[in-house]
């Protein structure tokens, strides 16, 4: 079997921590600290792990981040696997698209920019599900794990640390219950069908500019059994009816009734040209 030690060493080039510039601390993550960087002359997001018993989570990020190359997909360059692990990775000056949404001061964006940012999503997922010979899961998609450059036009996939085994991402991931297709925490097998539903929800997210489940409280518990029942987010006010029955399919129950991602970027690039 392929050792840790293997896979850092045949997929990514090893960076030396003096190589890197730290320049500020841009946020924690779900188990390290990001810091904008300075690399050859390049800015990076250099993303330090904070603790060792996290080596085997990180061991998979690199695997499938190495793997990958899409322009809405972040880039990996390298890693420093002597201790403190860090990845070095595309940095994105626009920040994740939740504090675009969400945070403060309050941006400013049309529809156009919505379905934009929905679209470069599911051509950057479809990228995953097409890889060969596997498939390749996100289940963690969500506007914290998507990243913007270029005043916000450009969205790049941010985050692969949580493709691994489904005890360790049920109990590192609590925060995304909002995002997760039931049979995902109902246990059950599940297929790249649970990034469709996840997608469903992050247009609905950037259409209407609110916390999916903000009726149920913040608590990932409640919002599950709220799902589990089979609720799902209000209907949009005027939404037109290409986009109301895209997001609806993409929330069924059962994971065959929803469109796959290559059915998503298709009806995506005909709704995108009335909103250039
Ligand atoms: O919302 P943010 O500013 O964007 O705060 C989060 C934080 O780190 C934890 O994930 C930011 N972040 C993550 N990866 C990158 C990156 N490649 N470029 C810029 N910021 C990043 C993210």
């Amino acid at each position: 079997m392929e050792s840790e030690e293997t896979v850092f060493q045949h997929f990514v080039e090893e960076i030396n921590h003096n190589e890197i510039h730290q320049i500020k601390i841009v946020g924690k993550g779900s188990f390290g600290t990001v810091f904008k960087a300075k690399w050859r002359d390049k800015f990076v997001a250099a993303k330090y792990i904070d603790s060792a018993g996290e080596r085997k989570t990180v061991t998979i990020e690199i695997r499938q981040m190495s793997r990958v190359n899409h322009p809405n997909i972040i880039k990996l360059y390298g890693a420093c696997t002597v201790n403190p692990i860090c990845l070095i990775m595309e940095y994105a000056e626009g920040g994740s698209l939740h504090n675009v949404l969400h945070g403060t001061p309050v941006a400013s964006y049309n529809v156009g920019h919505a379905i934009s940012w929905a679209y470069q999503c599911a051509q950057g997922v479809a990228y995953l599900h097409n890889m060969k010979p596997k498939a390749l899961i996100h289940r963690d998609l969500k506007p914290p794990n998507l990243l913007l450059q270029e005043d916000g036009r450009i969205l790049k996939i941010g985050d692969f640390g949580t493709a691994c085994d489904l005890k360790t991402y049920m109990t590192n991931n609590k925060g995304s219950a909002a995002w997760m297709a039931p049979e995902v925490f109902e246990g059950c097998s599940y297929t790249e069908k649970c990034d469709v539903f996840s997608w469903g929800i992050i247009l609905w997210q950037v259409l209407t500019r609110q916390k999916p489940f903000n009726e149920v409280g913040g608590n990932a518990w409640r919002i599950m059994w709220w799902v589990h029942q089979g609720n799902r987010p209000p209907p949009i006010e005027n939404c037109p009816k290409p986009l109301e029955d895209l997001m609806t399919r993409c929330w069924s129950k059962n994971s065959d009734e929803r469109p796959s991602m290559n059915d998503i970027v298709r009806i995506m690039s005909s709704i995108f040209r009335f909103f250039p």
